[in-house]
């Protein structure tokens, strides 16, 4: 058994979860080395840099980089454990991607040796640990794979990694981690590896049950939202305000409704439970009509958005936010982006974006003729503004700078804000 001075840990993928994660094992005392396929990304983090915005990372990145023990790399080096955090994309049929995290198994291969781990925290579809287990043992016939025969050379296992952004470094700490092995034994060792840095329980089973478990906490919440959003659509055809409706709703004891939006982003949730649909499409219909609510709900909030807009010519428009959720950088999959981007092809300069956490317009707004302004310049100049993210800035904005402005408020931060004019798109015969 290595002590963590002794540790020898590589982490594949230097992004969301990869790099906090490289900074928290290193803060152990092992010595960590993260590998990227980005020479920009290399470079920052071999300076104490980060490159993405995540709550007090600089500080542990720049301190263990100090210490000497996190570094970066382009090139692999053999280690102790080996832990694969690269993104698992789909395809435009929804199928999903599993090849950077095979192309990640193909390096540890050429370094791999008796007494290793390797860990696969991306979110994959079930099944793909023992794929990673396969192609180390055609690359290394030398060594025995686990879960072949008699004995094994090395570990494999998956633990999924479930960390929200914004609080990555306490829940990469405090969350519970559900560790799947390809054998028992592969799961013990990959246990022994968490307990060095995580407070939460940590749970053993199977590598394709903790695959699966990770499916489905995402396809879950993405169910709920969609519950929410449907919601959303009846109120507004019964004149009623939906976030009063969940709010009394949820005083029941055993009820507990989220919080319609303009629709469901991130690289994870709008993405992980096609995973299940592709692998059972047969049984998933609730799991596939609640991507396509969540989707359609983004087309509704473009119409909606387009017919205030149309009602009142030629005023200026804010549009509040392009993140996938509040307080981040992050514009991965973003339902705000998407109708930002959708009223700024069709109108123009009267288009004005307000981002915090972004210094320059995304490129998909180039030639639009639509603007970055700052939030005091859209209360000043903005007759009609449109709140897609509730960052914490938008929700200080109090009712008396709002006075008189027509506002379409697709996540319920202003509530004291009356509806805005414009005819709801359906009435009721009665
Ligand atoms: N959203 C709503 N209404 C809500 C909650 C969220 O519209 O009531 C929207 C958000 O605005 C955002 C999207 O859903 O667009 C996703 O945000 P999120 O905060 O629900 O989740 P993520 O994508 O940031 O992180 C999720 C988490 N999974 C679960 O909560 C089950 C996190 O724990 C996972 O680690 C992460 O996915 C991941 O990497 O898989």
């Amino acid at each position: 058994m290595v002590t963590d001075g002794e540790l020898k840990v590589v982490v594949l993928g230097l992004g969301y979860i990869g790099l906090p994660t490289a900074a928290v094992i290193a803060r152990t005392g092992a010595s960590v080395l993260g590998i990227d396929v980005h020479p920009s990304v290399v470079e920052t983090v071999n300076s104490g840099k980060v490159h993405i915005e995540e709550v007090d990372l600089d500080g542990l990145v720049s301190g263990v980089v100090a210490r000497g023990l996190l570094r970066a790399s382009m090139l692999i080096e053999p280690a102790d454990v080996f832990v694969i955090a690269v993104p698992t994309p789909f395809s435009d049929d929804h199928a999903p991607n599993i090849g950077y995290v095979l192309k990640a198994a193909t390096s540890i291969a050429a370094v791999l040796k008796a007494g290793d781990t390797v860990i696969v925290e991306s979110t994959s579809p079930v099944g793909t640990t023992e794929q990673v287990r396969d192609m180390l043992g055609t690359l290394r016939p030398d060594l025995r794979a686990p879960g072949l025969g008699d004995g094994a050379d090395y570990a494999v296992a998956y633990c999924p990694e479930r960390v929200l952004p914004g609080r990555i470094l306490v829940e990469l700490i405090d969350n519970d981690r559900v560790i799947g092995g390809i054998t028992p034994r592969c799961a013990r060792k990959a246990l022994a590896f968490y307990r060095r840095f995580v407070r939460g329980a940590c749970v053993t089973t199977t590598a394709r049950a903790a695959e699966m478990t990770k499916l489905t906490e995402n396809a879950f919440r993405d169910v709920n939202i969609a519950f929410a959003n449907e919601l959303s659509l009846v109120a507004e055809t019964m004149g009623v305000d939906v976030w009063e409706v969940i709010r009394l709703a949820n005083r029941h004891p055993r009820v507990n409704i989220l919080q319609p939006g303009p629709g469901v982003g991130g690289h994870c949730i709008a993405v992980d439970p096609w995973f299940l649909v592709a692998a059972d499409p047969g049984n998933t219909p609730l799991i596939r009509t609640a991507r396509e609510v969540n989707d359609g709900k983004t087309d509704r909030v473009i119409a909606r958005a387009s017919a205030l807009i149309e009602a009142n010519p030629g005023m200026p428009v804010a549009a509040l936010g392009l993140a996938f959720k509040a307080n981040i950088d992050d514009f991965r999959e973003s339902p705000a982006l998407k109708v930002a981007v959708a009223l700024a092809e069709r109108f123009g300069s009267r288009l004005r974006i307000v981002e915090p956490y972004a210094a320059a317009l995304p490129a998909a707004f180039e030639r639009t003729g639509a603007t970055l302004i700052d939030i005091d310049t859209a209360i000043e100049s903005c007759p009609l503004m449109i709140v897609l993210v509730d960052h914490d800035i938008f929700r200080s904005v109090p009712l008396a700078e709002r006075a008189g402005k027509q506002v379409l408020d697709t996540r319920g931060i202003w509530q004291d804000q009356p509806p805005p004019r414009i005819a709801p798109p359906l009435r009721i015969a009665v």
